[in-house]
């Protein structure tokens, strides 16, 4: 199944007048992270559950878009043309990467659809940051690998997408699985996904058109919403002379508490 954007999406921003910015660069510049209403906030929930994302459109401001992928251009570059990635925001210091996991606002709404899914007073933990660069010949290691994250949402800001080959659609079941209660009924799910078997059984019944994955085309601009944690999902190759580049925020590790988890790292 594929989704157009339009089905799924109104704006979901409010007029800039009816809150204050998060963070203003200045008077004239778009703060970071658009202002959400609780409606907004409340139809973001509903697509993520009906259609397996849900997008808020147009939040990234062009500047900061433009120097982002520069960043990720020079990053690439001095890694010989090959696949890296980038965890933690110290190791996107000084870009609008590290500034938007520290934005109030931003937090705010991940925080609140996470309190919806869970029915939780969720805390104000911050995110786990990763920035992917997907290119080269290496590229292809880090395509169709399924998986469930560890975390209950997942917002995913695409910096690049190839316009010329495949783009690297992000391919997904969305929620087949509930947030377990333990961390052992997440690790069986897991071990049940993360197999050789199975990926083999997922790639090809992908490819053979058997299954029918949500494909998400993304378009740098937006930022895309999943239940990473509750949805199989994985991204599609690109062009080894292209990069494919996305930033991946996750929120709220369900077992974060697990003694278990702890003994096990
Ligand atoms: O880059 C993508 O499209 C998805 C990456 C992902 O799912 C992850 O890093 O957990
Ligand atoms: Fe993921």
């Amino acid at each position: 199944m594929s989704i157009p954007l339009e089905e799924t999406n109104v704006l979901y921003r409010v007029p800039a007048s009816s809150a204050a910015p998060d963070v203003a660069v200045n008077a004239t510049e778009p703060p970071l992270f658009p202002p959400l209403s609780d409606a907004s906030i409340d139809a973001l929930f509903a697509d993520i559950n009906r259609n397996g994302f849900g997008v808020i459109r147009d939040c990234v401001p062009p500047a900061q878009l433009a120097a982002m992928q520069d960043f990720v251009q020079r990053q690439v570059a001095d890694n010989g043309g090959q696949y890296l990635s980038l965890a933690g925001p110290d190791s996107v210091s000084g870009t609008y990467l590290q500034a938007l996991s520290a934005s109030a606002e931003f937090r705010r709404v991940c925080r609140a659809l996470c309190g919806k899914a869970t029915g939780t007073i969720v805390p104000d933990t911050g995110f786990y940051q990763v920035l992917r660069c997907l290119s080269g010949t290496k590229g292809a290691r880090h395509s169709y690998f399924f998986h469930f994250d560890s975390f209950v949402l997942t917002a995913l800001v695409p910096i690049l997408i190839p316009a010329e080959g495949p783009p690297g659609d992000l391919l997904m079941f969305p929620n087949v699985r509930p947030v377990r209660s333990s961390y052992v009924g997440n690790l069986l799910d897991k071990l049940l996904l993360d197999n050789k078997l199975t990926q083999i059984l997922l790639k090809r019944g992908v490819l053979a058109n058997i299954l029918h994955p949500v494909k998400v085309r993304m378009d740098p601009g937006h930022i895309y919403l999943f239940w990473g944690y509750r949805s199989v999902h994985a991204n599609e190759p690109c062009e080894p002379d292209k990069i494919r580049s996305t930033a991946l925020f996750h929120y709220l590790n369900p077992h974060a508490g697990s003694s278990l988890r702890r003994a096990l790292r």
